[in-house]
């Protein structure tokens, strides 16, 4: 999130696009009803299937499942034919006055952007830049008609994105869709707030990221980013979702968003050659990495042998995958030999299960650390499994749940809170702390004295927490101070990352979270103040938001050009019982910065020869990017393509589908088409059950409420296929087939797509093999090919038949 959870009390407009936030995120509504009575608010759900969240909005509009980008599209083309764009923010806060490099070009009757290599279903991104000066600089112009300009670049690209073609491709009633335009765009006014909120509805496709690249070139046009009640807001899913990425559970992170290495930079110095140039924030990255590796190898790690930078493993640079979906397929080829499931039951929840299956049959050993036995745990003993025949060594560890021990979460407005412990757990059962310590110890002491160069790194680390058997609060609180950091000179935490150094003379676990446990403050993540004094529902003494307890990042650019808040910006004042004008931040030459959150980066508003110091820090060009250099892989301006199973042609350009997207090497063979599979299916949660199921339908009640898988079915097709509420049906695609009872709605599944008939249904994922209520695993459907840039699975649109079962 760029803004946070408290803050959608502040907006004007919410767009809840790809998401059943009422369901899946009940608290976003207590906020955004506080809006809705304080400033009239208006709340806006688009997304296939009208659910709980469309019942609380103002305006629903459906479209059909993975036609977003069309959605997107027609919105910027809409807000560039009309001029409803906030004028002065793109000027000074977007790169649309940038002139974009020549090579640049995007051709639509092919479908793709310049420089792509079809062996490698990939692109050269180099002529994704801008043209610059002989200073180095780009060029620009400030009047926004030069026709390379990332203005009229944009204009020209989505002028084919017109209402009629967009609402024939969206399967969207032509009337809503335009009102949505128009309700949302009125937010490009000074002074008004629009939100977009999002989940799973936007990212779970082959074109996922490009969705959300859509939403920020739609948040920029119309300035709502940086502003109080505005962003792009990702409802992140689990409870730790956010700390987890944070702290780099992907393989192609380090903590705190640094880059992780791969074989083409074996050395600190190549690694920090790559480092972005100032006066990105970026520049600041050698002093982040130096002060990690720290953390890491301790007194090991020394200028000379690089602060232990040559002991991380490196990534082969290509030729081999390491995202989930590819982890299955070298289980597949036996390059992985062993897998450590840790609060986590792949079985269910990843796609093309039959894959996943074959792959874990030819594991050595399976270690799952789970409070319950899950399918993934079982998978040996699944129905029609013969576990004579399957040799690999399964141990199951029961783990404390999160009401059994204490610990950090960070949630998605990037907020650490500390919980405290609320019940012992049962028998032997024991926490990931105590797990972890023993063995990390174990393996040392069994790894001890060996000469291996590839086992120095493990034996150099240090591991000289407190024993978690004998305090677990100590070992946390251990463990955190070294990712807050410290000055290893005196001894003292770090106040936050400005101090951080490339000479190893301090040490920082993940440098974004820097500043959470200070000598002044303590254990910041235990605050629980809840004063406002500027209404504005930051509450900066309630936890630690990262970075440096920023509530809403980009935060500047709550201020016009000469530093004053943005005129009409209004707040509730609780005490006046109305809406005041107050600044959320402001700049004056005497004062410097003011306002009611931390100041994103802290320059002042322009540099010493007069040029503004834009609000968006984290790039060279300080401001935020329309178009994208550098681009994502599958372009540098989101461009329409229909998902992997599709009803229908794509109409923006001469491409099917995402030239860049990841396609497993089971895809191929078993995809399906709509001349046999006609039905859009998509999969969604419910309330009453958390993924997997493996924590809800182990719960007697949660079990009574929702005891069985159901497919959501429009009424006009479970009459034309003789299916009644409350039967089973089967439900096929071109990799298997599942039943499930029919659950047929009056709510409307159909779309009219470029002229055709097509319905769409829909079904919950939450069912498995083990559990106090049992049902048939959706993933058994789905697809093995993901987006381009995340490998994220297609699960929210592919194709099926569904038939009556007459048994
Ligand atoms: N009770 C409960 N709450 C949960 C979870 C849970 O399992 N149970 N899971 C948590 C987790 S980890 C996550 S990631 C989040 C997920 O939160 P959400 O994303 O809200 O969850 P979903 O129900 O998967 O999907 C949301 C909606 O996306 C819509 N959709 C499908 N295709 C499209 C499309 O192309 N465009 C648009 N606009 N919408 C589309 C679906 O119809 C569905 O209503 O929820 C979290 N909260
Ligand atoms: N078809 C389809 N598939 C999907 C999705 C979809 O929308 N459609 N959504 C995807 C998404 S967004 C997500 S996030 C994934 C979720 O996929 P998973 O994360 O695999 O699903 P969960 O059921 O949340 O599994 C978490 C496991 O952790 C265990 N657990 C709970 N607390 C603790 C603890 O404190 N310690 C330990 N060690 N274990 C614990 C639970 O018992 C459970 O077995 O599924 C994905 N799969
Ligand atoms: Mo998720």
């Amino acid at each position: 999130m760029t803004n946070h959870w408290t803050d959608f009390r502040n907006t004007d407009v919410a767009l809840i696009c790809g998401s059943n936030a009422a369901e899946n995120h009940p608290l976003s509504f207590k906020w955004l009803m506080d809006a809705r009575e304080q400033r009239d608010c208006k709340i806006i759900h688009v997304d296939p299937r009208f659910t709980r969240t469309s019942a609380v909005s103002d305006l629903y509009c459906p479209i059909r499942s993975g036609s977003n980008i069309a959605f997107y599209g027609g919105m910027i083309n809409y807000i560039l034919e009309n001029s409803l764009e906030h004028r002065d923010y793109v000027l000074h806060y977007t790169n649309a006055a940038l002139i974009v490099s020549d090579g640049y070009s995007f051709d639509d009757a092919t479908g793709l952007f310049d420089s792509y290599n079809d062996s490698g279903r990939s692109y050269n991104t180099s002529n994704w830049s801008y043209k610059l000066d002989e200073d180095g600089k780009p060029l620009k112009d400030m009047t926004l008609s030069d026709s390379r300009c990332v203005y009229q670049i944009l204009k020209q690209h989505y002028a084919r994105y017109t209402l009629e073609k967009v609402a024939a491709s969206c399967g969207a009633p032509i009337d809503k869709l335009q009102q949505v335009y128009d309700i949302y765009c009125t937010t490009g006014e000074s002074g008004k707030a629009g939100s977009i909120l999002y989940a799973m509805g936007q990212t779970q496709f082959t074109s996922g990221s490009q969705n959300i690249r859509a939403m920020a070139i739609i948040q920029l046009l119309l300035g709502n980013i940086g502003i109080p009640g505005a962003g792009v807001n990702a409802l992140r899913g689990h409870s730790n979702v956010q700390g987890s990425t944070d702290m780099a559970c992907l393989f192609h992170l380090l903590p705190g968003y640094l880059p992780a290495p791969t074989e083409a930079l074996p050395t600190l110095a190549e690694y920090n050659a790559t480092t972005p140039a100032a006066p990105a924030w970026w520049s600041n990255r050698p002093k982040y990495i130096a002060s990690m590796l720290k953390a890491w190898f301790g007194d090991a790690a020394t200028e000379d042998n690089d602060f232990g930078y040559g002991w991380i493993p490196k990534r082969r640079a290509t030729g081999r995958a390491y995202h989930h979906q590819a982890l299955f397929e070298n289980m597949n080829a036996e390059i992985v030999k062993g897998m450590i499931t840790w609060g986590q039951n792949p079985v269910v929840a990843g796609p093309n299960t039959y894959e996943m299956l074959d792959g874990l049959d030819k594991l050595e050993w399976l270690v799952c650390l789970d409070p319950f036995e899950t399918e993934t745990a079982a998978y040996w003993k699944r129905p029609g499994a013969n576990p004579a025949s399957i040799n690999t060594e399964v141990f199951l560890l029961p783990m404390e749940t999160f009401f059994e021990k204490e610990g950090t979460v960070t949630h998605s407005g990037r907020l650490i809170q500390y919980r405290w412990k609320a019940v012992d757990a049962p028998g032997n059962v024991r926490s990931e702390s105590w797990v972890l310590d023993r063995l990390t110890r174990t393996l040392k002491s069994l790894y001890a004295g060996s000469n291996k160069p590839e086992d120095a790194g493990f034996l150099a680390m240090t591991w000289d927490y407190p024993d978690p058997e004998a305090s677990h609060a100590n070992f946390i609180d251990a463990v955190m101070r070294e990712i807050n950091g410290r000055d290893l000179t005196t001894g003292k935490l770090m106040n936050n990352f400005i101090g951080l150094q490339e000479d190893g003379s301090t040490d920082c676990g993940c440098w974004i979270y820097s500043g959470m446990y200070t000598e002044t403050h303590g254990n910041r993540t235990k605050s629980r103040m809840v004063d406002d004094p500027g209404d504005w529902g930051a509450y900066l003494g309630w936890g630690f938001a990262w970075p440096v307890n920023r509530r809403i990042i980009y935060n500047r650019a709550s201020v016009d050009a000469n530093g004053k808040p943005w005129a009409g910006l209004r707040v509730y004042d609780p005490k006046e019982g109305k809406l005041v004008e107050r600044k959320y931040m402001e700049w004056s030459q005497a004062g410097g910065w003011s306002g009611y959150d931390v100041v994103d980066g802290g320059a002042p508003l322009r540099t010493d020869s007069g040029e503004l110091n834009g609000p968006f820090i984290m790039f060279t060009e300080l401001v935020g990017r329309l178009f994208a250099i550098g681009g994502l892989a599958d372009g540098p301006l989101p461009e329409h393509y229909e998902p992997w199973e599709s009803p229908t042609d794509n109409t923006f350009n001469g491409r099917q589908n995402n030239p860049a997207h990841f396609i497993g090497k089971t895809a191929p063979d078993t995809r399906g088409d709509y001349s046999e599979y006609p039905i859009i299916c998509s999969t969604w949660r419910v309330c009453e059950h958390w993924h997997t199921g493996a924590t809800t339908r182990n719960m007697p009640w949660l079990a009574e409420l929702m005891p069985e898988s159901f497919i959501e079915i429009g009424k006009d097709l479970a009459a034309s296929k003789g299916i009644k509420n409350g039967e089973t049906v089967e439900i096929l695609s071109k990799r298997g087939a599942i039943k499930a009872v029919a659950m047929v709605t009056a709510r409307s599944n159909k779309f009219n797509i470029n002229g055709k008939e097509v319905h769409q249904v829909g079904m919950t994922w939450h069912f498995g093999y083990k559990g106090l209520v049992q049902g048939e695993m959706v993933n058994n459907l789905t697809a093995q090919v993901g987006d381009s840039n995340t490998q994220i699975p297609e699960y929210k649109a592919f194709l099926v038949d569904v038939r009556k079962v007459n048994a």
